[in-house]
Order: C-alpha cells, then sequence, then structure tokens
C-alpha cells in the first residue's frame, strides 16, 4: 500500500503522568480518579507510563517498530493550567522536545488537541461543556498550540471522539463530569461540534501549513435480520453514532434522522454557524472498535448487554442491540467482527464521498494476568491481523480513500474508568515497572507493516 501511514497512537493523560510538573494545572481526569467508586480502586494518571520524563523511550520503540506516524495528545492544562490565559512555556517546551525528537527520529506526530482533558477550573468555575463560552476558549487554545507547534506539525485533530466525552461524560456518567441527563449530551455535543469549528476557522485563516480534521468513533452496527425495520434500525444507530458528530462538519448540520427523532431537544445551528462548519476537515478520522446486531425489536432471547453496549440514547434511536454467541470477545466484551470495520469503512466513503480517512484508533483489550501471559498476547496478534486484513481489502477490493490505521496503543496506559486494569498495549508497561516491554504483538505489527509496504 503507497501513500499509507502506519502508526500507533497515544493520550496524554493515559501515558504521560507528572500531573504536578511543568506547571501542569489538574485536569478534570485528576479529579474524577479522586471521587471513590468512579473509577477502579484508586488508580489515577499521577504517573502513569511517565512518558511526562520518558518520552524518549516513546520514540525509541517507534522507530524500533518501523511506524511512520505517531498520534500523541497534547494536555490542555499543560499549555494552560486554568484553561485561559497565557501559554505555560514548560509545557511548550516538553511537546516541542517531543515533536523534535519524533522528527529526527523520522516519524510523523499527528496531534489531537483535546482528548478528555479539560483543565478542572474549566469545568469547576465555568460549567465545562455545558457552557457555550469554551467554544472561545478552545478556540484560543488551539490557536497557542498552531503558532508554538506548527510550524513542525502537520497533521491536526481538533476533537478526540466527542461522542464519548458528549455521552459517556453527560448522559452515562462513566466519565468526567459524570452527568446522567437525557438532554446534556445533545447541548454538550453542540458545543463541541463548535468549538472544533471554531480551531478550524483559526487554522485556516492562520494559514498554517498541513491538515486538521476531528476524530469520532463508531462501532458497526450490523442488521440482525434482512428485514426493512432491522435495516432501518441498523441505518438509525450508525447515523446517531459516527453521523451525529460527522455530518455537521461535513454538509453543515445533523442527519434528518436525528432531528425528526429528537425535535427541538436537538440544539440548531444558525446558518452562519453551518457555515463555519461545512467542510471544516480535510480529513476523517475514525475510532473503531467493536460490532454489534440492530434490531428495531428486542430479539427473542437476547442478553442484556447494559447500557454501555447501547451506545447511550437508545431510547432516542429506538434499536435493540445484541451479540452472535459465536463471536469472539476481548477483555472488555467488546465483539471481535472484522468484517464489520470492512462495512463501516464502507458506510463512511459512500456518506462523506471524496474525504480521506485516517482510522486514528484499532486495537484491543486482553487480559494478562502475569509477565508471561502478557508477553505472549496471542489474541491481540490474531486481531491486528485479521483487522488489517479487512482493512486492506477496503483499500484494495473497496477502492477506499483510506491514508492511514493507527493502533490503539503503543502501551498499556490508564485505561480511564478501568485504570490499570485493562491492556491495550504492545508494550508491556506495569504500573510499579514503568520499562517498555515489547509483547509479542509488538513483533507481529513490525511484521505487518514490513509487509504492507511491500504491497
Ligand atoms: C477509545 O475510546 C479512546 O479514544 C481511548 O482513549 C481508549 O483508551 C480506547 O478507546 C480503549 O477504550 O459493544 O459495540 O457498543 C473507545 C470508545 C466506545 C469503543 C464504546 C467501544 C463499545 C463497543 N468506545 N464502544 S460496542
Amino acid at each position: 500500500m503507497k501513500n499509507f501511514l502506519w502508526g500507533v497512537a497515544t493520550a496524554s493523560y493515559q501515558i504521560e503522568g507528572g500531573v504536578r510538573e511543568g506547571g501542569r494545572g489538574a485536569s478534570v481526569w485528576d479529579a474524577f480518579c479522586r471521587i471513590p467508586g468512579r473509577v477502579h480502586g484508586t488508580d489515577n494518571g499521577d504517573v502513569a507510563c511517565d512518558s511526562f520524563h520518558r518520552y524518549a523511550e516513546d520514540v525509541k520503540m517507534l522507530k524500533l517498530l518501523g511506524v511512520d506516524a505517531y498520534r500523541f495528545s497534547i494536555a490542555w492544562p499543560r499549555i494552560q493550567p486554568t484553561g485561559r490565559g497565557p501559554a505555560n512555556p514548560e509545557g511548550i517546551a516538553y511537546y516541542n522536545a517531543l515533536i523534535d525528537l519524533l522528527l529526527a527520529n523520522g516519524i510523523t506526530p499527528f496531534v489531537t488537541l483535546y482528548h478528555w482533558d479539560l483543565p478542572l477550573d474549566l469545568e469547576l468555575a465555568h460549567d465545562g461543556w455545558r457552557n457555550r463560552e469554551l467554544v472561545d476558549d478552545f478556540a484560543a487554545y488551539a490557536r497557542i498550540c498552531f503558532d508554538a507547534f506548527g510550524d513542525r506539525v502537520r497533521h491536526w485533530i481538533t476533537f478526540n471522539e466527542p461522542w464519548c466525552t458528549s455521552v459517556l461524560g453527560y448522559g452515562l456518567g462513566a466519565f468526567p463530569p459524570g452527568r446522567t441527563d437525557p438532554d446534556e449530551p445533545y447541548r454538550v455535543g453542540h458545543h463541541l461540534l463548535l468549538a472544533h469549528a471554531a480551531a478550524v476557522r483559526c487554522f485556516r485563516e492562520g494559514g498554517y501549513p498541513g491538515v486538521i480534521g476531528i476524530t469520532n468513533n463508531c462501532d458497526w452496527r450490523e442488521p440482525l435480520t434482512d428485514s426493512p425495520a432491522d435495516r432501518d434500525a441498523a441505518e438509525r444507530a450508525v447515523q446517531f453514532f459516527y453521523g451525529w458528530f460527522t455530518d455537521p462538519v461535513v454538509r453543515g448540520d445533523y442527519p434528518e434522522l436525528m432531528r425528526e427523532r429528537l425535535g427541538d431537544r436537538l440544539p440548531r445551528f444558525t446558518p452562519e454557524e453551518q457555515a463555519g462548519l461545512k467542510g471544516s476537515v480535510d480529513f476523517l478520522g475514525l475510532n473503531h472498535y467493536s460490532t454489534l446486531y440492530a434490531s428495531a425489536e428486542e430479539p427473542a432471547g437476547a442478553g442484556d448487554i447494559g447500557p454501555n453496549g447501547n451506545g447511550g440514547m437508545s431510547d432516542d434511536q429506538q434499536v435493540f442491540l445484541s451479540v452472535d454467541p459465536s463471536w469472539e470477545q476481548t477483555d472488555l466484551q467488546w465483539n471481535v467482527v472484522p468484517w464489520g470495520f470492512r462495512k463501516l469503512l464502507n458506510w463512511i466513503a459512500r456518506r462523506y464521498p471524496g474525504l480521506p480517512i485516517y482510522v486514528t484508533e484499532n486495537g484491543c483489550a486482553v487480559a494478562e494476568p502475569d509477565a508471561v501471559t502478557a508477553l505472549d498476547d496471542e489474541p491481540r496478534c490474531r486481531f491486528l491481523r485479521s483487522y488489517t486484513d479487512a482493512l486492506r481489502a477496503a483499500v484494495r477490493e473497496d477502492a477506499l480513500d483510506i491514508r492511514g490505521y493507527f493502533c490503539w496503543s503503543l502501551m498499556d496506559n490508564f485505561e480511564w474508568a478501568h485504570g490499570y486494569t485493562k491492556r491495550f498495549g504492545l508494550l508491556r508497561v506495569s504500573p510499579d515497572q514503568l520499562e517498555r516491554v515489547p509483547k509479542r504483538s509488538f513483533y507481529v505489527y513490525q511484521q505487518l507493516i514490513k509487509e504492507a509496504k511491500n504491497d
């Protein structure tokens, strides 16, 4: 595959640690980890993988792995400790050093501006993403980053998975600020989209070189039966998932069927806002992990797959989700269904023609109770082979314009509410022993990249 970038991804709060160093302010995740019962045990990102100090080791492993690109995120509270005001020079210096080291090693940086670590002060004093004022705050923060790093970074992502911030943070309460409200996800999502558009406007008007996009997450929804009702249900589920945050940035407004179902619960964009949103991405980022069946009626004998599986807002969608018991599952009970990945890529290319796609995350959690199991992570090796096979088929047989693939993740890290109990890494990093140790999947991915480059 030519003109294709192979990479791995991480996120600031999940790997950096050093939370009280370099002038960093607190983030909503620092606080959330302190609320009993929200995050596994007493796990938190205080140390994580210690990448704040060990980023050179990370780059060494990236080089050994042979990736073309590294997707990481900038911690807003390292750049602006309270989310507002002047840039913190120590925060800028940290990312400068990382970016320079990547470039010196021939690795392309893909920079995510926001991977969930909102400066805590914006939450406590300003109501977080429920407050529309954050649109301007985010644009100001983005401008600082474009000014500081835009001479070397050519690939920007505004938001990572606004769906998660909205649904998990405000609908299901699994992420900070831990709220459960039927309407707030739509209001928060609206503000995130406006903040995306404001940052892109600043990027384009500022004449910075390179491309900018957004990363939306979507799991595939396969019609349970061939009936028109089930086909509609699956289509509805995907539009409520990927379409919610992608239609606006490509076409300028929410999917029509969301409007039909939600009415005034879904905020409206003014004509000027629509104009700012429409075409506000140079590429589409996709984070993809799993697949479920979707049906219009509750399937007979279906196991309860819980509110998370239903993606939240299930009443709004009127979709029932179920699994095929023969599917292999990961350590998070996410189904391993590579053909669902290929179908989703085709769905995206059909709905949003003309836009290149980057798969900015794909990977799996494996139960690794001890070092021996961890270093021989056979299920992850199979997962990577099967999902990259599906990806290659989408490129070569379906002729889709996919430009890159980033495995989640370079190394075991802080897996949000699951703390350190769920492992996604190609490198083993145990919380008490921070050295990076290649698992079998590290070498499999290394090999796979080599093969792909030759065909
Ligand atoms: C990503 O989110 C995050 O960007 C990353 O930080 C995180 O570490 C990584 O994934 C691993 O969790 O049963 O079909 O409904 C993942 C978003 C949303 C993906 C829920 C899986 C449930 C699968 N997830 N989805 S399904």
